[in-house]
């Protein structure tokens, strides 16, 4: 069971940190394995920092011996609560030892210990480890770790942790193992698996010679489809030795897959833990979507071996120093990998769909914010994919060879300790001592989206340009007044031809600044904020200008800005015209411009993919002052219709053109073709060639085919719907991650029954609230199908509420992340705000409620 409160627990301040006063040098643990049952040894070799007594945190741990130097303790020389454990003296050195019992069975908030299939695992990031031992569990610690476990020797034949094994062997039908992590680590990077699985195995060797052992463990029968995960580690492994000059530090390097889990995977030293769904691939049941995410998740967290282990946070409040930096990280190799322009612009629509969506609520808050209640609500895309927009900006602002300097700094500064945004900038700025860089600093500290508009001045007589920016952010929850950010606003002047006359990147920090440029021969075309030079939003372009710059810009991101700029104003006067009851009425230059990228397809399939995308539903919803859901929808699907119908002939040769690639093939290029037949098969569908659907999905040539296919069979109810989703569930009904693709198909659907069906879902026998994957397959996919979680009678809202409160009693950390579709709820006409308010209201008020479920949803209602 999770914990409950009644009444909210006090929140944590930045602005109380104060140093720990205690520090371990050493931590031996002892593990005696057993599912309702574990024992955890811990002794802590400690010495005393400052003045203070010893406490220890401590969750739900029952105390069965305590020894302080080898002496019992008595009753009245400490105090357990439900927070910890007090000491009332200690010497300044001296040896805890504890011994507590924990029952990883009953753990479902998968934090901690506990067991998923097969055996034992861990997840302790952020605050997981003081549910395994009493422990200064907070990341400025650091200590040396010897593990010793034991596990029953059939069940359990695994044994890992992290750094070297030592030794192993059996006993009485048990196991047992010892390892030694060498390197100072927070408790939260401990790991612990024991459990019946087995390893894909390859080696890796350092730019400096040293051989490096590499496992992949996962259940039996997986095996096949570990192959992409190890090539992605590799790469990666490679990537960062001629990138950043970083080199792996143990002798081992383990990854053990986990069908329960709450995150992503966790970076644990030497034994990184990841969910299955970033390990397991194969064609036959990954699409490709899947495969670039099991690389880049593989890389994230190999990655952070160094931005995160060898260098890691002082307080959770500095979790973008990490998530941020390792982001950013991640970015620039998949970018390496494949097309960077492509990866920009995934990046950017995951940053304006989630990030914006946020900044512009009641959960809006800093990269660095400045308290919380629960920071397992603060692994958010403002900290994660905003945190990696302030590291880029550094480097754009700086240069490649300038941030790489900035990076050596600080690694080198920073090493074995627990660091701070602060010390991020102060190695940054020591690799540019000529340039003042200070007030990036913040964007750490201020929310919210800065809207920047410009003006145009061009001077024939003195063949000058001026350029006149504004900036102005929103307030946000307790911040009311923002100062002016600090930001790199990369610039192209092109003629009127789209020739090329200038790329400059421009340091704009104040709230109205003039930039000049001098010897510009006749009017040119700004091009701003070219590859999203920094996270804001530019208002004001014309639609004119947009449809110049997404025919002829030289930066290939803006390009494809351009074309979603214009295709939000097209699509959003639309809407206004459907609000006012007149006819849908395409756009001519909407056509035009997606005729033109037709076009272009062979010269860039994987960019072409990506233009074709009409800016998404909530993106609409976004630039509406009141959101009318129904009509956006009405509209973009109307649009998709037309265009469909429009230009058939080039969708349907595009889409027999690019057939041709071999389904087996995970190449860039055919990855790229893929996603182009998938965009035209949509468009056919759209304008209602169904049959082409349901003919790609029974060729099953591969999963990125069938799935796509699927998912247009989901929005037409009909025989085929119904034949198609069977089909599918027989196949896959005994391959989780597969079959949760089946549940996020129907809830995504784009059809009339969409709601009811979901509804009917949540009872069905696969689904399965403990685990965290099929919970987003189904809730969390329906949470983002706009038209019909926004259905006007509520039930989408009240579904949602009623799936966070019965998870809430088991997985607080996973109901708290659903209740974010509803911060929005004030963007909406007064009908859809009381019913979104009515739930977040039902949710609170019931009685025993998380800390994490009350954070977020009386932060939304604020
Ligand atoms: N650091 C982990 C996140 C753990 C999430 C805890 N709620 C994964 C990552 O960002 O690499
Ligand atoms: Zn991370």
């Amino acid at each position: 069971m999770a914990d409950a409160v009644t009444a909210p627990r006090q929140p944590v301040h930045l602005a109380d940190y104060r140093a720990p006063a205690f520090a371990v040098d050493q931590v031996e643990l002892e593990f005696d394995l057993h599912p309702q049952a574990t024992q955890v040894r811990a002794r802590l070799h400690m010495h005393r920092r400052s003045a203070g007594q010893l406490h220890l945190d401590g969750r739900k741990l029952k105390l069965l011996e305590i020894r302080l130097d080898g002496e019992e303790l008595g009753d009245n020389s400490y105090h357990v609560d439900e927070a910890g454990l007090t000491i009332y003296e200690v010497p300044d050195r001296f040896t805890l030892e504890t011994l507590v019992e924990i029952c990883p069975a009953e753990n479902t908030e998968l934090s901690g210990l506990y067991m998923s299939g097969s055996g034992f695992f861990t997840q302790c990031e952020p605050e997981g480890f003081r549910k395994i031992t009493f422990f200064p569990d907070r990341p400025d610690v650091m200590a040396r770790y010897r593990v010793r476990m034991t596990a029953d020797a059939q069940k359990y034949p695994v044994l890992l942790s992290n750094g070297n094994k030592l030794a192993e062997g059996t006993e009485n039908a048990r196991n047992w193992a010892e390892w030694e992590d060498p390197h100072p680590k927070p408790s939260y990077l401990f790991a612990l698996v024991a459990a019946d699985l087995v390893a894909v195995r390859d080696e890796f060797v350092t730019m400096s010679g040293r051989r490096v052992e590499l496992g992949i463990w996962v259940e039996r029968g997986d095996e096949t489809r570990c192959g992409h995960a190890m090539e992605s580690l590799k790469t990666a492994m490679r990537w960062d030795e001629d990138t950043f000059g970083l080199e792996y530090d143990l002798d081992v390097f383990n990854i053990a897959a986990v069908a329960d889990f709450n995150a992503g995977a966790m970076e644990n030293k030497g034994l990184n833990i990841f969910n299955t769904a970033y390990v397991l691939a194969s064609p036959e049941t990954a699409t490709d979507t899947d495969f670039q995410n099991v690389e880049r998740v593989i890389a994230h967290e190999y990655f952070h071996n160094w931005t995160g282990d060898r260098v890691t946070c002082r307080d959770w409040f500095q979790l973008s120093l990490k998530e941020g930096l390792t982001v950013f990280r991640d970015q620039e190799f998949m970018a390496d990998q494949f097309s960077a322009a492509v990866k920009r612009i995934a990046d950017v629509r995951l940053l304006r769909a989630t990030q914006f969506r946020d900044d512009a609520g009641p959960l809006a808050h800093p990269v660095r914010p400045a308290s919380y209640l629960e920071i397992n609500n603060f692994y958010t895309t403002t900290i994660y994919e905003k945190g990696a927009e302030v590291v880029r900006m550094y480097r754009t602002l700086m240069g490649r060879e300038a941030f790489r300097r900035g990076m050596d700094n600080y690694i080198r500064d920073n090493d074995n300790s627990a660091a701070t945004v602060e010390d991020f900038f102060a190695a940054m700025q020591a690799a540019v001592p000529e340039h003042n860089i200070w007030q990036i600093l913040r964007w750490y500290d201020q929310a919210g989206t800065p809207e920047i508009t410009f003006e145009e001045t061009y001077n024939p007589t003195n063949r000058s340009f001026m350029l006149t920016l504004r900036q102005h952010t929103n307030p946000t929850p307790g911040q009311e007044s923002k100062l002016p950010f600090l930001m790199p606003v990369t610039v192209g002047l092109l003629d009127e031809n789209g020739n090329e006359m200038l790329e400059e990147t421009l340091v704009f920090h104040q709230a109205e600044q003039n930039f000049v440029f001098s010897h510009i021969d006749k009017p040119p075309v700004a091009s701003l904020f070219r590859n999203f030079s920094a996270p804001v939003k530019l208002k004001g372009q014309s639609r004119e200008r947009l449809a110049f710059l997404a025919a002829k810009d030289t930066d290939l991101f803006n390009r494809w800005d351009a074309l979603q700029q214009y295709a939000s104003a097209a699509l959003l006067e639309a809407v206004a015209a459907h609000q006012a009851g007149r006819i849908f009425q395409l756009d001519a230059g909407l056509q035009d411009a997606i005729a033109a990228t037709l076009r272009q397809a062979p010269r860039d399939q994987a960019f072409t993919a990506e233009a074709l995308i009409l800016p998404s539903e909530s993106l609409l919803a976004d630039d509406m002052a009141v959101v009318d859901p129904d009509a956006i929808h009405a509209v973009r699907e109307a649009a998709r219709a037309t265009l469909g119908a429009a230009l058939r002939d080039r969708f349907n040769s595009m889409y027999w053109e690019c057939a041709k690639v071999n389904p087996a093939d995970h190449s860039g290029p055919a990855m790229a073709a893929r996603a182009l037949k998938n965009a035209a098969l949509a468009y056919l569908c759209a304008a209602g060639d169904v049959p082409r659907a349901w003919e790609q999905f029974n060729q099953g040539a591969n999963m990125t085919d069938t799935l796509a296919a699927l998912t247009q069979l989901a929005d037409k109810p009909g025989e085929k719907r119904e034949a198609a989703l069977a089909a599918f569930y027989d196949e896959w009904k005994d391959t989780p991650l597969v079959l949760d693709k089946w549940f996020s198909v129907q809830a995504r659907a784009n059809a009339p029954d969409t709601l009811a069906r979901v509804r009917a879902l949540t009872q069905h026998e696969a689904f399965d609230l403990r685990n965290p994957n099929r919970v987003r397959a189904l809730i969390g996919a329906f949470s983002t199908n706009q038209a019909k979680f926004h259905d006007a009678s509520g039930d989408g809202y009240r579904l949602l509420a009623d799936m966070v409160l019965r998870l809430d009693e088991t997985n607080p950390q996973v109901a708290a992340r659903l209740i974010a579709a509803l911060g929005p709820w004030r963007r909406f006409a007064p009908a859809r705000q009381a019913l979104m308010r009515t739930e977040l209201e039902r949710i609170l008020a019931r009685g025993k409620l998380s800390p994490n479920t009350y954070e977020m949803a009386s932060k939304a209602l604020a």
